[in-house]
């Protein structure tokens, strides 16, 4: 039986990553006699321009809704009027049925990013306390609820034209969605084998602004009425702005985080800079039944077209899509094979070479192609039948 895949390459780097991620697929395929059904949906600003009505083609959403896996490169493409990305018709970003509207619709509640510093990756925080940072010190997991809160969609404009007009953004925050991320990330916590890199406490920290916002204490109190039912693992909150300097003085400290939609999108962004940059950042949207997995990096237009983006987060979100799957299925095929990809990621990491400019610089950058293949050359050997 061949397991069906869903590519949506999306726009920009998203389609020059995705072809790497894609090779890595292939090879997996020749090389452990596990089978694929590849299907590619275009999709994203590029696609929503060229089409006119729609962000991807229809019948898209049943096809998601077949697959076993999907996998997910980056959207969002600038407006020809110079002015934001190309919006639809009915105000979303052009890309958002594949992304927002994957996530709302198969209810992927929980968009789980780790954070990982891997050895021969320098950090992209400046200054001389770049030298005592070690990869060991950063190892989090962030989560991020994925189907509501600013991201709802609820929301519009009102009195048009006129001087009073107003756009409002409603966010939503239930009791259901709450719950099931937070016991998500207090599960997460739980499989987890190191705890925090400093103390190694298994630590979960709830991001809020529950001294302002009501739904920033709703959601608190969620996650202490949930954390009752994990007693070896400490909870604590923190409020959104100080933890956004404590993420980068002290990443050590934090063993798996949790918040609401936009926070997370923020902060995730943002302990990036702690892993070497977007181009090593995985996101794995996940549901009960399905999942979506992506690098978290957008489409760069100002990079594409170069054959210069780092194809790694792309390659680990495949390693950790076939690891979903594997552990859904279970087939340990499956979950070698993302286990291999890792090993091979991190095997060109340390070797030092061919890395992209993100990681390197201009001057020693190779094509994202030349990594692409030096990766699927490792795992030819780990996966050698
Ligand atoms: N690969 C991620 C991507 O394409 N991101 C574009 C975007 O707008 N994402 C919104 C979000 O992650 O909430």
């Amino acid at each position: 039986m061949a397991y069906r895949v869903v590519l949506l390459p999306g726009d920009g780097i998203g389609i020059e990553v995705m072809a790497e991620g894609r090779a890595v697929l292939e090879d997996v395929a020749r090389l452990t006699g596990v089978s694929f059904e590849l299907e590619e949906i275009p999709c994203g600003g590029q696609y929503y321009l060229k089409h006119g009505s729609r962000d991807w083609p229809e019948g898209s959403e049943e096809r998601c809704g077949k697959a076993d896996l999907m996998l997910l490169g980056a959207v969002g493409w600038p407006s020809p009027t110079g002015k934001g990305p190309v919006l639809m018709g009915d105000g979303h970003m052009a890309g958002y049925s594949p992304v927002i509207g994957n996530r709302i619709r198969f209810e992927l509640y929980a968009n789980a990013r780790p954070v990982k510093l891997w050895p021969g990756v320098r950090h992209r925080i400046h200054g001389h306390h770049q030298q005592v940072w070690q990869p060991e010190k950063v190892d989090m997991l962030m989560v991020r609820e994925n189907t509501e809160g600013l991201y709802s969609g609820l929301g519009g404009f009102l009195y048009a034209g006129t001087k009073k007009n107003i756009a409002t953004d409603l966010r939503i925050i239930t009791r259901a969605a709450s719950e099931r991320v937070i016991r998500y990330a207090f599960e997460a916590c739980r499989l987890r084998k190191r705890g925090a890199p400093k103390d190694g406490k298994k630590r979960v920290t709830c991001i809020v602004k529950d001294n302002v916002l009501k739904g920033c204490q709703f959601f608190s109190r969620v996650f202490f009425e949930v954390a009752k039912g994990y007693p070896e693992i400490e909870p604590e909150t923190a409020i959104v702005d100080a933890f956004t300097q404590w993420l980068i003085g002290q990443p050590e400290y934090y063993d798996v985080c949790v918040t609401t939609n936009m926070f997370g999108d923020i902060v995730t962004d943002l302990a990036s800079t702690l892993q070497g940059g977007m181009g090593m950042a995985v996101g794995c949207n996940i549901g009960d039944r399905r999942a979506m997995f992506e690098p978290i990096h957008g489409s760069a237009p100002k990079h594409s077209g170069k054959n210069k983006a780092n194809p790694m987060a792309m390659i680990l979100a495949v390693a950790e899509g076939l690891r979903w799957l594997g552990g859904k299925k279970a087939d340990p095929k499956l979950m070698g094979a993302g286990d291999a990809i890792e090993a091979s990621v991190a095997a060109v990491l340390a070797a030092g070479a061919p890395l992209t400019y993100d990681l390197v610089g201009e001057d020693k950058a190779a094509k994202a192609t030349e990594v692409g293949a030096a990766i699927r050359a490792d795992l030819a050997k780990r996966l050698k039948r």
